[in-house]
């Protein structure tokens, strides 16, 4: 399929270590996937669902120690420890590559060596990168073929190009004590062992598109973010788009393809998701940031998704979707998870495969980190700029994050670096994301914690620097956070489609078109400013959701200057000066 030299080395390399007993180069035409499919049911990989009610949709159950990405044996293995920085784990790249080699010695004996050229981004797009992920897994084959663009044409646009990151991934014995998910930045090299879950295998995710692309970008002058992408239309037919990051499980599928309240759509407005995980960022000709979504297709959180929540992702899920740890109802053989509706079925199969009673069930059906894999084609509110190799312009950044107190609904920083200042400080409650503890809270800046592929102070200074570049033109900067609770521990802000209002803000923000009130942290909107029509919102309500809590934000400010220390003398002095101004303005 091609004669990169590079290309055929490595191949030969990996063939000689792993010893498969057959190589497959995927091409990216369906009659090779179809076939692949259909040898995935034999197995028993995959369950074919009604294809009737789902067309070309399918079931897939992981290993049950194998439910979501093992962020405890995930390495960035550049040649100092410096490099990879305080918050990544690390690991001497030779030693890396020896015990990693060891573990995948002889893994694909009596197994097919499929090899899957890809590209992030569009071929023609000058954001775009290309990466071959070499796996034993079929279910991964596929779910590369929806999440990229993959195939032939790739490696034809590769040419003899030496630019492509190589991704090696053995599924082994899903021993969790061997798994590791290993980056090389330096060579551009990802290798992960003994896993076969999403995040940990599906490479050109979170370790290329976040990890790798993260080290790149800060050499050429670009950002790598855990952020979706989308456009709001106007009731005017303008469309104004913004980047939102969140950590894992906190809502960027649910607002970038947010459905807007009755009200709303009367007066014509309308979005347009055109990423939900991640975009990459770079300074257009214009001087403004400009942002491409490098993925192809969704790779959601099925939990909670509903008609109600969300008829967008749901019918994204509608076609040739792979679905991973939900619920197989028996009855029409479709499938179901918590959230979806108050139906559950009474024969089925739960997540690990064990026969499940909806009805009288104590035990959760599908796993909370249970997903679905769909082509973005299929989401009824996709951007029509989805595809364009320059992406979209940037009019607003912001960061969110899953917090039961101290943060407001909604504030806009002072100014670029104020902003940057609050994004390194998000504080997360842990989801199911990821493996561990849930409702944890720990440190998330970015939403990068787990993705940021070289040392965080450094990050922290090309954000810093990308403000630098765009000067006047930089994006505004807000926070906001939809999981404020009250004395209940109910969401206080009904979220989903309602989040909309809080755009609004955003938006009249950025065109200047209303004033605010400054408080220590920022500025937050004056009550009569968020739109409450048609929700069961008060005033009250409100006030609370805006509430800046002094005692709280100082514990909060002590908090990010604890956390600050780990970074040493890579925190850029601009972050310091942030830290202090808003202790000063807390004492005021
Ligand atoms: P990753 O794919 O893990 O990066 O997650 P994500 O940020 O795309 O999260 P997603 O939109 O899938 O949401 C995860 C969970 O948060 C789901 O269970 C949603 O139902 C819930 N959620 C999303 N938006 C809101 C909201 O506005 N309010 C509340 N209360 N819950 C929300
Ligand atoms: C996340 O955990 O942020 C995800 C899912 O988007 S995974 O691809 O598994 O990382
Ligand atoms: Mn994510």
């Amino acid at each position: 399929m091609t004669s990169n030299k590079g290309v055929l080395k490595w191949i030969e390399k990996v063939k000689q270590i792993v010893n498969p007993d057959f190589v497959v180069w995927i091409d990216g035409s369906e009659f090779q996937l179809e076939k692949l499919r259909e040898q995935a049911c034999k197995t028993g990989e995959m369950v074919k669902l009604n294809q009737e009610k789902l067309p070309g949709c399918y079931l897939h159950r992981t290993a049950l120690n194998d439910v979501a990405r093992t962020e405890s044996r995930t390495f960035i293995c550049t040649k100092t420890k410096d490099e990879a920085g305080p918050t990544n784990n690390w690991c001497e790249p030779k030693e890396a590559y020896d015990k990693l080699y060891s573990i995948a010695k002889n893994s694909y004996k009596g197994k097919t060596m499929y090899i899957i050229p890809y590209s992030m981004g569009m071929l023609e797009s000058k954001f775009s990168k290309i990466g071959i992920e070499i796996t034993d897994s079929i279910y991964t084959v596929l779910n590369m073929a929806i999440m990229t663009r993959i195939g032939k044409k790739v490696l034809d646009f590769l040419g003899n190009s030496d630019d492509w990151v190589k991704g090696l991934h053995c599924s082994c014995d899903i021993n969790e004590e061997k798994r590791y998910v290993c980056h090389f930045p330096e060579d551009k090299s990802i290798i992960s062992v003994n896993s076969a879950y999403g995040g940990n295998v599906l490479l050109g995710k979170k370790c290329f598109a976040l990890r790798i692309a993260s080290f790149l970008g800060r050499k050429e002058k670009w950002l790598a973010e855990h952020m979706l992408i989308l456009g709001i239309q106007k009731p005017n037919g303008e469309t104004k788009y913004i980047c939102a990051a969140f950590p894992s499980a906190c809502g960027k599928t649910n607002l970038a393809m947010l459905i807007p309240p009755e009200v709303y759509r009367k007066k014509g407005y309308k979005i347009w998701c055109v990423g939900d995980d991640i975009a990459w960022l770079r300074i257009g000709k214009d001087g403004r940031l400009w942002a491409i979504n490098p993925e192809n297709g969704f790779f959601g959180v099925a939990p909670g998704t509903s008609k109600k929540s969300n008829q967008n992702a749901l019918a994204s899920t509608s076609s040739n979707t792979i679905f991973t740890n939900v619920v197989q109802n028996l009855k029409d053989n479709t499938v179901w998870w918590e959230g979806l509706d108050k139906n559950p079925p009474e024969n089925a199969i739960n997540w690990k495969g064990e026969q499940w009673n909806g009805k009288t069930s104590s035990e959760k059906g599908a796993h909370p980190n249970s997903r679905f894999t769909s082509p973005a084609k299929n989401c009824p509110c996709l951007s029509s700029e989805f595809d364009n190799p320059e992406g979209v312009p940037i009019s607003a950044i912001i960061f969110g994050g899953r917090r039961a107190q101290t943060t407001p609904l909604v504030y806009e920083s002072f100014d670029w670096n104020n902003g940057v200042f609050a994004g390194s400080a998000i504080s997360s409650e842990s989801t199911a994301a990821s493996t561990g503890k849930v409702g944890v809270l720990s440190h998330n800046p970015m939403a990068m914690m787990p993705f940021c592929g070289y040392n965080m102070g450094d990050y922290f200074k090309h954000w810093i620097q990308m403000g630098k570049y765009l000067g006047e033109k930089a994006p505004k900067i807000f926070s906001v956070n939809w999981f404020r609770t009250d004395k209940n521990g109910k969401f206080i802000w009904p979220g989903f489609g309602d989040n909309l209002r809080v755009l609004e803000w955003i938006l009249k923000r950025c065109e200047k078109d209303i004033d605010a009130k400054e408080t220590p942290i920022g500025y937050i909107p004056n009550i009569s400013d968020i739109n409450l029509e048609g929700t069961s919102v008060s005033q009250e309500d409100l006030n609370k959701l805006l509430e800046i809590n002094i005692d709280l934000w100082k514990k909060e400010a002590k908090n990010i200057k604890e956390f600050y220390q780990i970074f040493e003398n890579k925190l850029p002095d601009e972050l310091k000066v942030e830290l202090e101004n808003l202790e000063k303005r807390l004492e005021k």
